[in-house]
């Protein structure tokens, strides 16, 4: 049997958005092109990775406090390789490295780039859905060595961002601010080809993600929001179905294509994470992008437009409240008394 084409590939699509933009050089083309090259190679190695050496821990701790598996040590040091010499990129950060990470001398382009390398890493093992998530900024410093404080700027800023989700297949979903694309990869040659074009987050649903394990340790507001999700009245569509599968990017993409709203905000579980448990940079940010390009929002516990914050750090923590926007909408009347 001859096998179809399926069609759009993503490489042709990022060229025909650049054609949107006539003062586009690029670079951004560039940039995308060479993650996407990144992801797949990570993929390889997640799909096979019960096969080779890549469960289990890799025997250090990250900045974050967490304990780091080996497929976050693969796919950081591949991305982290490539990217540092594209020459589209002045400087990056990765959610597995402390400090600003500086490309190779003379390949200093005018983007910066923030990335999670593989979240969800504590479902690797168990063989669930986990994700690369990330964001690009235009460098103050364009063309030099790069900065923290190229870094640290606010989500509205973005000229790009996406996730790559390694699931029962691997996905690709990413902005540059035209709307939101998605492409799936077909592994028998190597392509992403456009799979859902045009992404449009349904205005309101019926799944609710949260880590229930948490409420011991959940504010009153959040307490009232979740009874309200649970409570049964047929014409507001309650009780929502609660969907969680503790990889961000894997419950953020359920949301995105069916509808849902994800809920991470503070609580007093853990000192350390008083101001969040996830990270603006690299998480919520690009996700907060994707899901207003998508027609959605992303707010925190007190009604801060995630994209509006600028970051004071590269690793800091936000609360997260994500999704269709009648949900958020409403998720932020019941939080607006701690604003
Ligand atoms: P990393 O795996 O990249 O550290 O991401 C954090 C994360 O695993 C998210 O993917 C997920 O939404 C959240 O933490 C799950 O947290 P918890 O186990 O507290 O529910």
């Amino acid at each position: 049997m001859i096998k179809e084409s399926y069609g759009i590939t993503v490489s042709r699509h990022i060229l025909d958005s650049q054609r949107l933009h006539p003062e586009a050089t690029g670079d951004l083309s560039g940039l995308l092109s060479e993650l996407i090259v990144a992801a797949k190679t990570i993929s390889a190695e997640v799909n096979m990775a019960g096969l080779g050496d890549f469960l289990g821990q890799a025997g250090k701790t990250n900045i974050q406090g967490e304990k780091v598996q080996k497929l976050d040590v693969f796919a950081n040091q591949n991305i982290k390789r490539r990217m540092a010499s594209c020459g589209y990129v002045s400087i990056m950060t990765s959610e597995e490295e402390a400090d600003a990470i500086p490309v190779v001398a003379g390949q200093e382009g005018k983007y910066t780039l923030a990335f999670d390398p593989l979240d969800g890493s504590s479902n690797i093992d168990v063989n669930v859905s986990i994700g690369t998530i990330f964001s690009v900024h235009r460098a103050h410093s364009g063309g030099q060595p790069g900065c923290e404080v190229d870094l640290l700027q606010p989500g509205k800023n973005q000229v790009a961002a996406g996730y790559i989700i390694y699931g029962s297949s691997t996905m690709l979903v990413y902005t540059t601010g035209d709307g939101v694309h998605g492409f799936t990869l077909d592994p028998t040659v190597g392509e992403f080809y456009l799979s859902h074009p045009d992404i449009r987050m349904p205005e309101r649903s019926k799944y609710y993600s949260v880590n229930e394990g948490n409420s011991p340790f959940w504010h009153p507001e959040m307490h009232r929001y979740i009874e309200y999700l649970k409570a049964v009245d047929k014409q507001s569509g309650r009780p929502y179905s609660a969907r969680y599968i503790g990889s961000l990017v894997a419950d953020f993409h359920r949301n995105l294509i069916a509808g849902g709203i994800f809920l991470y905000p503070r609580d007093t579980k853990n000192p350390a994470k008083a101001g969040g448990k996830l990270r603006l940079l690299y998480e919520a940010s690009p996700l907060a992008f994707i899901a207003e390009q998508a027609g959605g929002r992303a707010i925190t516990d007190d009604g801060r437009e995630i994209m509006e914050i600028v970051p004071s750090d590269l690793h800091q923590r936000v609360p997260l409240i994500i999704g269709s926007r009648q949900d958020v909408d409403i998720a932020e009347s019941f939080f607006a008394s701690r604003s």
